[in-house]
């Protein structure tokens, strides 16, 4: 259907930001806040992203394209505003109109809230791939929930982890429409009847899932797809029974049990498996996501046996994973297919993409919360572990043992393709955790590497490096970032490089003047050392920590040494219930309260810990960086995207051979990458020595030093749980990969003294790094999975 020829939005954008200031938000020019001036932009960015989004739709059924839907527990977006208006090609415009009011345009983007809705790296992987398939015209959406709370927000007191509530949904939003139409009712418990050979699941619980749309605009406002977050409500808001009696409180009772199920977004923590809520939220959008589906595709076909070949379901972790007998339920019970059908054609539509190994990750919800919660889904479950048992007699690999549903399992044989985040990490999964499945089924593991957005992460993020490459090579970077591979010859250019260089150190004047703000002082001329991610064990902060109080030792030995002056930057949060990572940033924060009012070393050395990590604050952080610390334990990182932007970025990587680490490292070359520690088969022999720690503690002295100065109590507390953990057990090896971590630090300290052939390596880690842009991760998932062609409303 056509829709009326209204208006399209005023061509001045000067003019939609008035009026929508005016007459959306009462307010002139003289009188508008910050916030006013936010949303009056940010409605006038929306009103031109509207007709290229309808445009998307309508071409999609047109052509009848294959959709794709990307189901995610987590959309870890960050701000929506600039993104927008960059893609739109309106920034200029923007920055224009506040000047000439003396406004600061940027203050205005940054008056929006963060959508924190994720964890870490799975949930802005999720929001990447939404920018990249509206940016290469892939019909998609992307589902999931619209929590009311999203990541927990961090703070320090006496140097450890606080936690508080996020509010983001109490700022004003400019971004979704509620869709009222778009609700589906979602049972919970209940019984399964038997009605003359058909099952009916009869839920003891419904909660209705509303639809909040958000549209997301691909680069050159080309194309534009949908995220759907669905918002958990009571089927009937009050008891108007409870209210007469009097009992008001409890008349809101329903409401408030229903939205549980979308308030609040769960932190990583692998220790508290087994919770009801989180199986609710998993099976609450998932459900939902479906009937949505199923929806679309019978508006336009009538035949279940095509579902297939005009949708592809893509399942990000097993998080959604009961989505294989969801659907399965839905077209047997609900549609009448057959149970082998309904799982041939529910294989059909599924994949499955796996982001960790790590034992305690793997998702697996008790047979008993499963029968109580999702009687019908067991069945379907029991039965299909019975089909698996009688294809593959001889098989170990079940869908459930010890009383437990293995999630990864049951994704892995519901879906006609299962991939990893980067070719190690596939590799290891074909050998350790999947071995007998991927030998059942030999084609169905495929490797994804993921990538990252260049819109955000390079164009927005970094505009002056943006400046300088579209000067160079052009603007045709942003939509095809392999074109990057022009600046290679330019590393030999020495005024290139005297270019590249000042606007290294322009970014790290800004970082410093934002640290200034939040209480840290920086010298800019020092080398910016970073390490933002999650705090994990794995990912080891505490190696860098020990290897930041060695060096401080030695140049508190000798301060008027030939020292590479430097600033190590931590950023991340611990998941709330983990108690050994909140360890770990204590200790940091403890070492850079001593550290920094050392006046000794104050010239040399310095330590940097801004709390609440988010994706703005690494929008600030990456461009500004020189070396980039990725150094997990190998064969735990799955993949790291943190590792990729910085390598865009032109800062250097010290790193070990884990995750896509590899592939950067082979990419920008040797040379260029400074490599340390035991390969991921190192790692495994090691572990089997008995006093691996111990041995290596007492094969280095520097190591030893920095340990008895914990232990001496340099840094306030003694830190037992961490120096008992590393002499015992240490089974993430930072003790056997302290000495060459320490030793490839000093290489990396040496190179940064030539200052002309590091900026010549970083223009080489720009150059060379353009296959980690998620258009090529995306088109890889088109061509290898789901079938997807791109469209295009041209
Ligand atoms: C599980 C159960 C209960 C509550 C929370 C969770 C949960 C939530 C989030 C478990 C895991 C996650 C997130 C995992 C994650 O971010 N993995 C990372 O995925 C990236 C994208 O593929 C990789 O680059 C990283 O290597 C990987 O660690």
């Amino acid at each position: 259907m056509k829709d009326i020829a209204v208006t399209a939005p005023s061509d001045s954008l000067a003019d939609a930001i008035l009026i929508h200031l005016k007459y959306a938000f009462g307010k002139d020019a003289e009188h508008a806040t910050l916030t006013d001036w936010r949303m009056a932009l940010s409605f006038a960015i929306r009103d031109r992203i509207v007709d290229p989004w309808f445009a998307s739709t309508r071409e999609t059924y047109a052509k009848q394209g294959k959709r794709v839907y990307y189901l995610s527990m987590e959309f870890l977006i960050g701000r929506l505003l600039e993104d927008a208006t960059v893609n739109l090609g309106l920034m200029d415009d923007v920055t224009a109109f506040f000047e000439e009011r003396d406004i600061d345009a940027a203050a205005v983007l940054e008056d929006e809230a963060d959508a924190a809705l994720g964890n870490g790296g799975l949930g802005r992987l999720a929001a990447c791939f939404l920018e990249s398939m509206s940016s290469v015209g892939c019909p998609a959406y992307g589902y999931g929930i619209r929590y009311e709370h999203g990541l927990f927000k961090q703070s320090f007191e006496d140097g450890r982890q606080i936690e508080a509530p996020e509010d983001w949904l109490t700022e004003p939003h400019a971004w979704e429409f509620e869709r009222p139409e778009s609700s589906y009712e979602i049972g919970f418990g209940g019984v399964v009847k038997d009605l003359g050979g058909r099952a009916v699941w009869q839920p003891s619980e419904v909660v209705i899932a509303r639809a909040y749309d958000t549209p997301i605009i691909g680069w050159q406002g080309a194309w534009a797809n949908t995220l759907r977050l669905w918002s958990a409500r009571a089927p009937q808001v009050f008891d108007l029974e409870a209210f007469n009696a009097g009992d008001y409180y409890g008349a809101a009772m329903p409401e408030n049990v229903a939205r549980t199920i979308s308030r609040v977004l769960y932190p990583d923590d692998t220790t508290d498996d087994g919770k009801r809520l989180r199986l609710k939220q998993e099976f609450f959008f998932t459900a939902a996501s479906l009937r949505d589906i199923l929806r679309r595709f019978e508006s336009e076909y009538n035949d279940l046996t095509l579902l297939p070949q005009k949708v592809a379901i893509q399942l990000n972790d097993t998080h959604p994973a009961i989505a294989g007998p969801e659907l399965v339920r839905l077209l047997v019970d609900e549609k009448g297919v057959t149970f082998d059908s309904a799982v041939e054609i529910a294989r059909g539509c599924l994949g499955y993409t796996n982001h960790t190994l790590l034992p305690e990750a793997l998702e697996r919800w008790s047979v008993d919360l499963m029968d109580d919660l999702l009687p019908r889904h067991m069945q379907l479950i029991r039965a299909m572990d019975a089909g698996h048992a009688g294809r593959h007699p001889d098989r170990a690999t079940t869908l459930i043992s010890d009383g437990h549903v293995n999630m990864g399992p049951l994704a892995f044989t519901m879906a006609h393709k299962v991939n990893g985040v980067s070719a190690l990490h596939t590799g290891l999964m074909k050998e350790t955790v999947f071995e007998e499945l991927n030998r059942l089924h030999p084609n169905r593991i495929v490797n994804e590497t993921n990538g990252i957005t260049p819109r955000r992460w390079v164009l927005s993020a970094n505009p002056r490096l943006s400046a300088l490459i579209t000067e160079a090579i052009g603007d045709g970077w942003v939509g095809d970032l392999e074109k990057l591979r022009d600046l290679e010859p330019m590393a030999d250019d020495a005024s290139f490089r005297e270019q590249y260089a000042a606007v290294k150190r322009a970014n790290k004047v800004d970082l410093a003047q934002y640290l200034a703000g939040r209480g840290v002082s920086v010298d800019p001329d020092a080398m910016f050392d970073v390490q933002i991610k999650r705090i994990h064990e794995y990912k080891r902060q505490h190696l860098n920590i020990l290897q930041t109080i060695a060096l401080w030792q030695e140049m508190k030995d000798a301060p008027q040494g030939d020292w590479v002056p430097q600033v190590k930057m931590f950023g991340g949060k611990a998941a709330p219930g983990y108690v050994f990572a909140k360890e770990i940033i204590h200790l940091i924060n403890a070492v850079a309260e001593v550290v920094n009012a050392d006046a000794d070393t104050g010239h040399l050395l310095k330590v940097a810990y801004p709390a609440n990590y988010n994706v703005s604050l690494a929008e600030k952080l990456i461009p500004a960086a020189e070396v980039s610390q990725q150094i997990s334990t190998a064969g735990k990182e799955a993949s790291g995207t943190g590792n990729m932007k910085f390598a865009l970025n032109g800062a250097l990587t010290i790193g070990t051979l884990d995750g896509a680490n590899v592939e950067i490292r082979e990419l920008v070359g040797a040379d260029n990458f400074f490599l340390f520690g035991m390969t991921a088969s190192e790692v495994v022999s090691r572990r089997e020595i008995e006093d691996h720690a111990s041995k290596a503690i007492a094969d280095d002295p520097r190591l030893r030093r920095a340990l008895e100065a914990i232990k001496a109590g340099t840094f306030g507390e003694r830190f037992q749980s961490i120096t008992d953990n590393l002499s015992g057990a240490d089974y993430f090896c930072v003790t056997s990969d302290f000495a060459d971590y320490w030793r490839a630090s000093r290489v990396l300290d040496d190179a940064y003294r030539d200052a002309d052939n590091w900026t010549r390596m970083a223009v080489l880690n720009t150059a060379r790094s353009g296959w980690f842009s998620s258009d090529r991760t995306i088109r890889g998932y088109m061509a290898d999975i789901w079938g997807a062609k791109s469209l295009s409303i041209g």
